[in-house]
């Protein structure tokens, strides 16, 4: 038995987690990051500091926000492979409904994240305490509730005796490729402090093995058939590709079968860009190349993605009645989408196993060379728009192109919202599996130097270059204080185009006039927000958080100044003014947004007749 605090007990089997897959072992949770209030600091908060003073290791890391804590956890767990996390502790109240945004990116994206949220006294002796939501109809509500349907598993730990299980619970479903997401444990204030007697067990090494599932053979066999019959099949790779790494195997499969790569945003990087079956981003921020494919495709083979709505084109970009879809996925959830061939197994596992099954087969050699041509032909747009001479200001395709050339193969570029992550999808030459980290699950504002704070934490080697619109900028950049306080040198590059370039592009698709997407004074005579621009200095604002910071006005000062700033020890950013209405070439691809379909302006009306007429093409792929 040893006598420790619930946080303390926490703290310390927290330090004795690890997993391990393919024999390699390593801390599930790798730190803890926090904001300190009533609600824990002297529980976890005394705990952390007794650990930092020669206990279990687990070391503390001071963010500026709690949401962008979550964001730099889920960074972090990404860049890992889901192997391993953060955990993060807050206060009760504002503290902790901060990270309901960041939990629900981490969610959504599949990424483990370990929040731990002070919460309300269990004993009620004090109610209601600063911050305390009173609940007229139960005294068993507090605003960590919100944090449920954004969790994967939720629990709050009333007394010492349930905090065993609930840890346990946790750590499971953190480990769980099929299960993960945000994990909550909700700590009461009095809780946390509370002293127990706990079994020595309890604090024992704790190996999580995180599984590779094997397909059954009779499900193999099916996936095979299906495959086999197809003349024009693609590949769709998502984020498990990746998690899995199965980058090896997905190329023995293409090298094999010759069946051309399409990459979803979380799937980019799957395939090298020039890998001669790589056919590059599919859906609405896709090439002409991919989609050209999918809307001929007869069987897609989708591993490791949950077809969301901007890789399906809002279910238009399939547009053969024929066709069907073979998913190879370790959750069953996914697996079964567009009522596919179901292929319940681990992405690597699961290729290998249909390389073999499919011993033989080779897509014909007219297929491969249109494959082959239309890549070519995406890849003369790419050089195009890297290279487009747009002034005066320039267009943030050449922006994007100076960026690949100036980072390394094995550097990361991190993008989460705005223009960029399409443009981005499109355009980028990927040369890593992890050298693309576009969260575009949540596409969450303000993710950019969050989540590259967490990436480059977890892969201290490469250089992290991240990619932040003025207003992702505006809505989240304390982090780069974080980052110099840590000695973890970021490159930022900060593209100033006055305002909601991405929104304003689609606001004038749908009709809309580009209202309030632009960053403009109160005009007095109109009254409207159409005045001269703001006198705000994003530069500026990034030295006052202590980065170095470099400004830019030509490409060409753009790439002395990445240059500079690449080789750099300190955070850097680099800040550019960029055109809003240069925007990159078309996929040719649809976004289901829906039009007013009542409105006084002719231009609502004509894209609501746009909209209708788009509509019929989308499918229910049943
Ligand atoms: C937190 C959050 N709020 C709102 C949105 C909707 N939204 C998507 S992009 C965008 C504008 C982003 O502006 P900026 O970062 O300057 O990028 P730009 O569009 O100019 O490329 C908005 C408001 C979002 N994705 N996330
Ligand atoms: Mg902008």
């Amino acid at each position: 038995m040893i006598r420790l605090t619930v946080a303390q007990a926490v703290v310390r089997f927290l330090a004795n987690q690890w997993t391990e897959r393919d024999g390699v072992e390593r801390r599930l949770i790798a730190g803890c990051f926090g904001i300190f209030g009533h609600g824990n600091v002297a529980g976890i908060g005394e705990a952390l500091l007794q650990a930092e003073l020669g206990g279990p290791v687990l070391r503390y890391y001071q963010a500026r926000n709690e949401q962008a804590m979550v964001h730099a956890a889920a960074g972090y767990t990404r860049m890992t492979n889901r192997l391993a996390t953060l955990a993060c502790t807050t206060s009760i109240g504002p503290g902790a409904t901060n990270m309901v945004t960041g939990a629900a990116l981490a969610t959504i994206n599949r990424l483990p994240v370990l929040l731990l949220p002070g919460d309300i006294f269990a004993t009620r002796v004090a109610d209601p305490v600063l911050q305390q939501l009173e609940d007229q109809r139960s005294c068993d509500v507090s605003v960590n509730d919100c944090l449920k349907p954004v969790s994967r598993y939720w629990d709050r730990v009333n007394r010492p005796e349930q905090l065993p299980s609930a840890l346990l619970a946790a750590m499971r479903v953190l480990a769980d490729p099929v299960e993960t997401g945000a994990v909550t444990l909700a700590l009461p204030q009095d809780v946390q402090a509370q002293a127990h007697d706990w079994p020595d067990e309890l604090f024992a090494r704790r190996v999580w093995h995180v599984p590779r599932p094997v397909p059954e053979p009779a499900a193999l066999h099916r996936a095979a058939e299906a495959l086999r019959a197809a003349e024009r099949p693609l590949i769709v790779a998502g984020g498990g590709v990746i998690y899995a790494e199965a980058t090896a195997a997905l190329r023995g499969f293409t090298e094999a079968t010759g069946i051309p790569v399409a990459e979803t945003q979380a799937g980019k990087g799957a395939l090298r860009y020039d890998h001669p079956t790589s056919v590059g981003a599919i859906g609405v921020t896709g090439t002409t190349a991919a989609n050209a494919l999918a809307a001929q495709a007869d069987v897609v083979l989708g591993v490791g993605t949950r077809y969301s709505d901007f890789t399906t084109a809002s279910r238009s970009v399939f547009a053969r009645p024929d066709v069907r879809f073979v998913n190879l996925n370790v959750a069953s959830f996914d697996a079964a989408k567009h009522g596919a061939v179901g292929l319940l197994a681990d992405a690597r596992a699961g290729l290998d196993a249909l390389r073999e099954a499919m011993a033989g087969y080779r897509v014909g050699a007219a297929y491969s060379e249109r494959a082959r041509e239309l890549a070519a032909e995406w890849d003369r747009t790419v050089e195009h728009a890297y290279r487009r001479g747009h002034g005066p200001l320039p267009a943030q395709s050449e922006i994007i192109g100076v960026v690949n050339e100036v980072s390394g193969p094995r550097d990361v570029v991190v993008c989460a919202a705005g223009s960029m992550p399409g443009d981005l999808h499109k355009l980028w030459r990927t040369r890593d599996p992890k050298g693309y980290h576009v969260e575009y699950g949540y596409s969450c504002m303000g993710y950019e130097i969050a989540g590259g704070l967490g990436v480059k934490l977890a892969a201290p080697d490469r250089e992290v270059f991240v990619m932040v619109g003025d207003g992702s900028y505006l809505m989240m950049a304390q982090e780069l204080v974080t980052a110099v306080a840590e000695g973890v040198k970021l490159t930022v590059v900060l593209v100033d185009n006055q305002g909601f370039a991405s929104i304003g592009a689609l606001s004038e698709s749908l009709g809309s006039q580009r209202f309030g997407t632009a960053y403009r004074y109160r005009d007095a005579a109109s009254g409207r927000l159409d005045g001269g621009p703001l006198p705000v200095d994003l530069a500026a604002n990034a030295a006052s958080l202590g980065a170095d910071v470099l400004r830019a006005g030509t490409v060409a000062e753009f790439r002395a100044a990445l240059v500079k700033a690449r080789d750099a020890g300190h955070t850097t950013v680099v800040h550019v003014r960029t055109d809003p209405l240069a925007g990159a070439p078309d996929s040719g691809a649809w976004w289901d947004v829906p039009v007013a379909e009542a409105s006084t302006l002719d231009t609502t009306r004509a894209a609501r007749a746009e909209y209708e007429y788009a509509k019929r093409a989308q499918r229910t792929y049943l």
